[in-house]
């Protein structure tokens, strides 16, 4: 069902506690934490803690949920102090995605060039 946790999802495992991840911010629908590869001074992801494989199954299915995850990323460049930043929804494999479960990007700390790769 659309929402539940998938057993062999990485992120869903992040959710649970069972791996563990450098959490910046929580609240009862989300969790941020930091990239383990960053790409930038800043580099965290926020996820929604409900499985949706990707943004566009999560803005169809669960719209609210879509709007904390964006609220989250503006807490988060908020925190991290950044004025300028990017929030990046990788979707499907053909733009870069690698993990299934709806995350965003949120990168920060250095200039970033327009258009990205
Ligand atoms: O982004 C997936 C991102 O997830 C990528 O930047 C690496 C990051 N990642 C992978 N495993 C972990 C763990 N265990 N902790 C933190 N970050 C992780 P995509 O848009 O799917 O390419």
């Amino acid at each position: 069902m659309a929402g539940e946790a998938q057993q062999d999802c990485l992120f869903c495992k992040i959710v649970e506690g069972q791996i563990p991840a450098t959490v910046v911010r929580e609240t009862d629908t989300t969790v941020a934490f930091r990239d383990i590869n960053p790409q930038a001074p800043t580099h965290v992801l926020v996820i929604p803690k409900a499985h949706y494989p990707n943004a566009a199954a999560l803005a169809a299915g669960a719209p609210e949920l879509a709007a904390d995850v964006l609220r989250e990323t503006q807490a988060v460049a908020d925190d991290e102090k950044l004025d300028s930043y990017r929030v990046v929804f990788n979707t499907g494999g053909g733009a870069g995605q690698t993990v299934f479960h709806a995350h965003a990007h949120v990168l920060g700390g250095r200039g970033l060039q327009w258009p990205p790769g």
